[in-house]
Parts: structure tokens; C-alpha cells; sequence
């Protein structure tokens, strides 16, 4: 029989090869891993609620029913507080962030997480795969209060990124910036298994993610790379194969996968785009980075965006390299 190395022991035999780290990322990841397993238990149940009660709803215990974004966001904030490692939470639920500094078990807590809970929350009603989004940064000083520099940091100072799908089955896959790892969760044992080690994103791939409707919204950069992607090329494997879930963990991890790009670009309506640089775009972009693959907004790399703001959206192009490469081309021929 073969040995299985649950999350939990990989995380101690990495933290050994850093001989002076003290074990409070360890503990954070532990912590996050907790919580996604109790995410996990109410997303595989979500069908029920009409039988067990919608949002408002007071179920059998007396507890009441919450959407499972407000519920996963409840998890995750609350494991990060009792876990005492993490003493600021942005998170895509809330306006402003959670300051956790003040409580006395986080008060000498070093990391910041930016979180996004539950992503593609519109696919739940619909049994489709849904996702949670992680990113820690280390924090810059502890004599004072938490600064907005130190929650609005570059994405190439993130120390750890990750998500969670919940999907066919559930996995958890991070990167401390040495690779990436994955872990399947199994139900029977209730532990996240090593199932992907050393996950490596193909140079390129023939899936490519984007939400056509808006296509004459589109820069003409994205229109050229659709043509692209549609032309018949026996040489370079195209017809490309479109795919796209509406889930952006879903998307990415399946490409990651297989070879693939995803692209949500800016729009004439939204000339940021729609999705958020701090709990989704960063952590992907670096562990798509750390599989070998790029992402990019079409003109710059995601890591190197020095945030302003914390709900703040960028277009993202993201990927396995070449194909990503060839959409910057494109966006250097039709500024
Ligand atoms: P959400 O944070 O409101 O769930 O929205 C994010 C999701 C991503 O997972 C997905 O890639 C994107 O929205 C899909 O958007 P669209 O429906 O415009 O294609
Ligand atoms: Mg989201």
C-alpha cells in the first residue's frame, strides 16, 4: 500500500527545511485547511437547503440558516482568530477589513490574509464548482498599529497563496514560493491527502476561458487572440477548445491541469475588468507563476501592480506561458 502524506504532515516536513522558522505559517496554513474542511461540509450539502432551510431560516438546532458565502466567510475569519497567527483579514465579504490585532492571542501575529471566501457564488445554486481564494503577507512592522501599506503590499511579497475547490472532489492546492502542491480531500479519513506533487502548468495548452458574451465589449487585442484561438492550425494544435465554468478556480485549476489560458480582460463598461486584485487575481498569478506558468494583465505582470485600493479590480490574462505571451503581443500591436 502505498504511504499517504496528509496536509498536516507535509506542512511540518517543509517547515524542517526552513531550520528557523517558528511554525506560525504552518499553523495558519493548518488553520485555513481546518476551515476549508468545514466549508467543504456545507457546500456538499447546499442542495438540501430547500429541505433544511434557506438564509433566515431557523433550522433544527435553533441555529440560523446563513448563504454559504456569509457562512464560509464566518469559518474562515473565525479559524484565522482562534488560530492566533493572522492578525489582519481582508476579506471580499466586507468593506473594510478585520482587525485582529487587538485581540490578545493575535496581538503578535505576523501575517495579513486576504481572503475570498466562496468565489463563483452565482454556480452554487447550480451544483457547479465553486472556490475559496487565499493570500498571506508577512507583516512589516509590529511596534504600531497595522499600516495600509502593509495590507496593500505588491503581490510578489506574498508569502503563501492558495485555493480550495469544491468540485467533484476537494482540493486544496497552495505555494510558499518553492512549487506547488496539491491535496485531495478524503471524506472517509476527513484529511487533505498529497495527490499532486510538484503541480507544473504546460508551456501551452489548447483550452482557452473567457466569457465570450461580452465580446464587442472586448479591446481588440482579446478580439485578435479569440480569432486566434478559432483559426484552423494543425501546426499549433488550434482550433483551441473553449471552456469556461464561470468559476475562476474552477477555470484556472482545470487549465492548470491540462494547458490552458483564462482571460477576464477589461471592458468598455469596466475598464478594470471584474475581478479583484488582492484575493483573487494575486494569489493565482503566483501560483500559476510557481507552476512555470504567467499571468498578466496584457500589458504587465499581476505581481508587479503596486495595489491602491483593496477591493480593487485588474484584468487578467493568466496561464500557461507562451499562450499568455502571445496575448501581450497582441496588446503591444493594438494598444
Ligand atoms: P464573485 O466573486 O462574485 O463570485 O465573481 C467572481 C467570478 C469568478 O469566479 C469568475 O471567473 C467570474 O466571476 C465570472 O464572471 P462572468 O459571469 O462575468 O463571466
Ligand atoms: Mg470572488
Amino acid at each position: 500500500m502505498m504511504a499517504i502524506t496528509t496536509l498536516g504532515q507535509f506542512i511540518i516536513e517543509k517547515q524542517a527545511d526552513f531550520p528557523y522558522a517558528k511554525g506560525e505559517l504552518s499553523r495558519l496554513l493548518r488553520d485555513i485547511g481546518i476551515a476549508a474542511k468545514l466549508v467543504n461540509r456545507e457546500v456538499n450539502k447546499a442542495g438540501l437547503a430547500d429541505i433544511l432551510g434557506q438564509q433566515g431560516d431557523t433550522n433544527i438546532q435553533g441555529e440560523v440558516q446563513q448563504k454559504l458565502d456569509v457562512y464560509a466567510d464566518m469559518q474562515f475569519i473565525n479559524a484565522l482568530k482562534v488560530g492566533g497567527e493572522c492578525c489582519y483579514v481582508a476579506s471580499e465579504e466586507h468593506e473594510e477589513g478585520v482587525d485582529l490585532s487587538m485581540n490578545t492571542v493575535s496581538e503578535k501575529a505576523k501575517y495579513i490574509v486576504c481572503i475570498d471566501p466562496l468565489d463563483g457564488s452565482s454556480n452554487i445554486d447550480s451544483n457547479v464548482s465553486i472556490g475559496t481564494i487565499f493570500s498571506i503577507y508577512r507583516r512589516l512592522y509590529t511596534d504600531r498599529p497595522i499600516q495600509q501599506e502593509e495590507i496593500l503590499q505588491v503581490g510578489r511579497k506574498q508569502v503563501a497563496a492558495g485555493y480550495i475547490i469544491y468540485g467533484s472532489s476537494t482540493m486544496l492546492v497552495y505555494t510558499t514560493g518553492c512549487g506547488v502542491n496539491g491535496f485531495t480531500l478524503d471524506p472517509s479519513i476527513g484529511e487533505f491527502c498529497l495527490s499532486h506533487p510538484e503541480m507544473k502548468i504546460a508551456p501551452t495548452g489548447s483550452l482557452y476561458s473567457i466569457n465570450e458574451g461580452n465580446y464587442s465589449k472586448f479591446p481588440q487585442a482579446v478580439k485578435q487572440y479569440i480569432k486566434y484561438c478559432q483559426e484552423i492550425d494543425p501546426a499549433t494544435n488550434r482550433p483551441y477548445t473553449s471552456r469556461y465554468i464561470g468559476s475562476m478556480v474552477a477555470d484556472i485549476h482545470r487549465n492548470l491541469i491540462k494547458g490552458g489560458i483564462f482571460i477576464y480582460p477589461e471592458t468598455s463598461n469596466h475598464p478594470n475588468g471584474k475581478l479583484r486584485l488582492m484575493y483573487e487575481c494575486n494569489p493565482m498569478a503566483f501560483i500559476v507563476e510557481q507552476a512555470g506558468g504567467k499571468a498578466s494583465t496584457g500589458n504587465n505582470a499581476i505581481l508587479d501592480i503596486q495595489p491602491r485600493l483593496l477591493h480593487q479590480r485588474v484584468p487578467i490574462v493568466i496561464g500557461s506561458r507562451q499562450m499568455v505571451e502571445e496575448v501581450e503581443r497582441l496588446y503591444l500591436n493594438f494598444p
